[in-house]
């Protein structure tokens, strides 16, 4: 069992040492194993003073998504509670699907420092430069028909948009799964689901929210369309109160959409959204729709009104 949260929670108080022998009578270990463990802490970032007599200090926290780091921020039952970190990555979604295959529980997540090949949706691509922003991957196993499991992609974009807010800014939930900050994307997310005929086998929830990632890290392709809490606010925040936060509220939604059913979340969504009235122009494969929207219907279709008809719009791409 990895003891490094246990040994760093005795060290948080940064402003008095800590003595090894007292660290290992409170875990129950060797003091030889306190050292060792001190010692790779350090190799991953830490830094601790040392003073005969008196013991450690901790000075420096390293920017890393460890797991302990994280767990620090969450009060969540289930999501979260099993995760995986990795350096880099191709996909988050991909380690986590094949987690999923080989039986990890609901809950489990896999977060990584990068991705080298981050899926978008329909082969496209997410910029995942490293250490700067959130690569998360949650696997859900939601006891649900295939048919009632697309108002899943609104919960994500739910989590986000509150984990924004409580953080001062303003953002704006884009149909189907995209988060904006004036109009430009700050994160998005992307489900895969595995089914059988009449059950949901797991859904992997993925999600890119930008944190730190400054203007000259974005790629050419996105660099007038993306923005990070960095480039909104001009200043860092901590990636493990920011994942904390959004696990708490994605649990709080996938409760709801579990307890209360489809329907409430795509309402909840609608409001949020207030797309209701809005012109949109949708791209789908080889067809565009252009019309007015009219809300979201219980299985999380979008209802266009184009000319004279009422049309039932499920993914594509929006011009709003
Ligand atoms: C999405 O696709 O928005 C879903 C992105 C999901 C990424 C997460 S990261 C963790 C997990 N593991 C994965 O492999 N994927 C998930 P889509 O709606 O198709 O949007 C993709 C488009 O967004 C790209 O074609 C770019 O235009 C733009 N884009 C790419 N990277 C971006 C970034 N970091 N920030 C903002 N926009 C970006």
């Amino acid at each position: 069992m990895d003891r490094s949260g246990e040994i760093l929670g005795c060290l948080r108080n940064e402003s008095r040492y800590v003595s090894g022998a007292s660290i290992a009578t409170y875990l129950g270990v060797s003091r030889t194993a306190i050292w060792k463990h001190l010692k790779q802490l350090e190799q991953m970032g830490y830094m601790f003073e040392q003073r005969k007599s008196l013991g450690y200090r901790l000075l420096g926290t390293p920017d890393k998504l460890y797991p302990w780091e994280i767990d620090r921020y969450l009060d969540t039952k289930v999501l979260g509670r099993n995760l995986h970190y990795v350096d880099s990555v191709d996909s988050t979604n991909t380690s986590a699907i094949k987690l999923a295959m080989s039986g990890d529980e609901e809950g489990t997540c896999v977060v990584a420092e990068s991705q080298g090949a981050g899926k978008g949706r329909l082969q496209r691509r997410w910029h995942s430069p490293y250490g700067k922003n959130l690569y998360l991957s949650i696997i859900l196993r939601p006891v649900i028909h295939p048919s009632k499991i697309y108002p899943l992609t609104f919960i994500p974009s739910l989590a986000v948009y509150d984990t924004l807010a409580a953080s001062g800014l303003e953002p704006r939930l884009k149909w189907p799964n995209d988060v904006l900050i004036k109009n430009r994307k700050i994160c998005g997310s992307l489900i895969e689901v595995s089914t059988e005929m009449d059950r949901v086998r797991f859904v992997v929830v993925g999600i890119g929210l930008n944190v730190n990632m400054e203007e000259k890290e974005i790629d050419g392709e996105i660099r007038d369309k993306a923005t990070s809490f960095f480039m909104e606010t001009k200043k860092h925040f901590e990636r493990t109160a920011v994942c904390g936060m959004l696990l708490n509220n994605l649990e709080r939604y996938y409760e709801i959409f579990r307890g209360q059913g489809t329907e409430v979340i795509c309402r909840l969504w609608e409001e949020r959204a207030g797309i209701n009235g809005a012109f949109m122009e949708i791209r789908q494969f080889d067809r565009v729709y252009r019309g007015i929207a009219e809300g979201i219907d219980s299985d999380g279709a979008l209802l266009l009104r184009e000319n004279d008809s009422l049309v039932r719009v499920i993914a594509g791409d929006v011009t709003v």
